[in-house]
Parts: C-alpha cells; sequence; structure tokens
C-alpha cells in the first residue's frame, strides 16, 4: 500500500522531533525539508504567526505531491510589547544561535523584576495541499522568563522559559512532558483530531 505523504516544511529540527512525536500512528510517511534542499527557502515577512505560517506551508505545498504542515512560532514577552515575537528566530541577526537570542532577551530584560517577566509561547501550524489552503490551528502556553538559563532538552528558548505549574524550564521538562503542554503540542493536537475526522 502506499502511504499518504506529509511534508514537515520546516528546517528546525527541535519542531520536527517534537511534531513527528505528536503525529505518530497517523499512517502518514513524514518527511522534512532537510530531505528536499531543492525545494529552496521560504522568506518570513509577515507581521503575524498567522501570516507566516500560511505563507510557508502555501510556498512549499507548490512543490511537494501530499499534504504540507508547516508552523510559525515565537515568544512574546509583555515587558518588550510582545518582542521577539515573529522574529524569534532571528532576534540577535539574521543567522543568530539559540544562545545569541537567549543572551539578547535576557540583556533586554535585566532590570525587569521577576514579577513582570510574563510571556508566552505562540504557535500557529497550517496544512495545505496543491497550493491550496486546509486549515490553521493555533496553540499558546504562558509561562515568565528567567534571569539564569536551566536545563538542557527543547531548543530555542526553552531554558529561560519557566512554567510556574511545574516549576521548572521548558528545557528540564522530557520532550513528552513538554508536548504535553506547549504552544506546539496544543496546536498540533487539533491538527491531529481533524487530520483523523476529516482526513481519510
Ligand atoms: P522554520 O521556519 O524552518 O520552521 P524557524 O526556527 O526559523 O524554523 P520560526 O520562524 O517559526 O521557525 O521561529 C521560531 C522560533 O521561535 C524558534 O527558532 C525559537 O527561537 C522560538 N521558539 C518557537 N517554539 C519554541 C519552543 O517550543 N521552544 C523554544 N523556542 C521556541
Amino acid at each position: 500500500m502506499i502511504k499518504k505523504r506529509l511534508l514537515l516544511a520546516t528546517t528546525n529540527r527541535g519542531k520536527v522531533r517534537e511534531i513527528k512525536k505528536i503525529l505518530r500512528g497517523l499512517g502518514f510517511k513524514i518527511e522534512s525539508l532537510a530531505e528536499y534542499p531543492e525545494f529552496g527557502t521560504f522568506k518570513e515577512r509577515g507581521k503575524t504567526f498567522e501570516e507566516n505560517s500560511r505563507g510557508k506551508s502555501l510556498f512549499y505545498s507548490q512543490k511537494y505531491p501530499g499534504l504540507v504542515l508547516a508552523e510559525d512560532s515565537g515568544l512574546e514577552v509583555e515587558a518588550l510589547c510582545g518582542k521577539p515575537g515573529v522574529r524569534s528566530a532571528r532576534f540577535a541577526g539574521p543567522k543568530a544561535t539559540d544562545n545569541q537570542n537567549i543572551s539578547k532577551l535576557l540583556r533586554l530584560l535585566r532590570y525587569i523584576p521577576p514579577e513582570k517577566r510574563q510571556a508566552r509561547f505562540v504557535c500557529v501550524a497550517t496544512l495545505t495541499q496543491n497550493g491550496r489552503l486546509i486549515k490553521s490551528f493555533k496553540g499558546q502556553v504562558r509561562g515568565k522568563i528567567i534571569a539564569t538559563p536551566l536545563g538542557r532538552n527543547g531548543f530555542g528558548y526553552d531554558p529561560v522559559f519557566y512554567y510556574p505549574p511545574l516549576r521548572k524550564t521548558f528545557a528540564q521538562l522530557t520532550a513528552e512532558e513538554k508536548n504535553n503542554i506547549s504552544h506546539r503540542g496544543r496546536a498540533l493536537r487539533k491538527l491531529r483530531k481533524f487530520l483523523e475526522k476529516s482526513w481519510k
């Protein structure tokens, strides 16, 4: 039997790891952009996660014969009026590393007291096929930015994103624990339900 194909349209290995776990068992052959360097790179120019997520997914779905799932995500910090937001990946510069982004964030927050360090992660995941939009799904999670990175798991801003109900940063959680509560886990479980119900 030929398996249904689904492209995870991302170059971020942390995202691929987490999303593959959530979509396990649906019967799709799941691929990522690492296998399709010839597809090129989508330039994110949108002002919202929704816009970038849709744009990214539609861009790759014109090249791939199957379902395409792209997601745009990021961190919004209240004391910084929502920054880094859609610029989370390139906050400290176009090719910034996770450490450089975290350093910039902590520098900007250095005079902000603990009680004013609220933040949220947001994820918008979009399904497309043959250049057509199917549906977008959103998830978010609230936490606080701590002054000293803690933990070695996850990626991006996880070491400084503290989740009060578990008294841990996201980088101190296992992949399963993070998926249970994260913005990505929440958006992707909605998407999974949609696929189970409407995509036979
Ligand atoms: P693709 O566009 O190829 O998917 P990207 O990393 O550039 O990869 P985004 O433009 O969506 O993806 O930027 C997301 C950034 O937001 C990511 O690089 C992290 O810096 C941050 N981020 C998103 N989700 C996160 C998470 O679960 N944990 C930590 N940081 C996260």
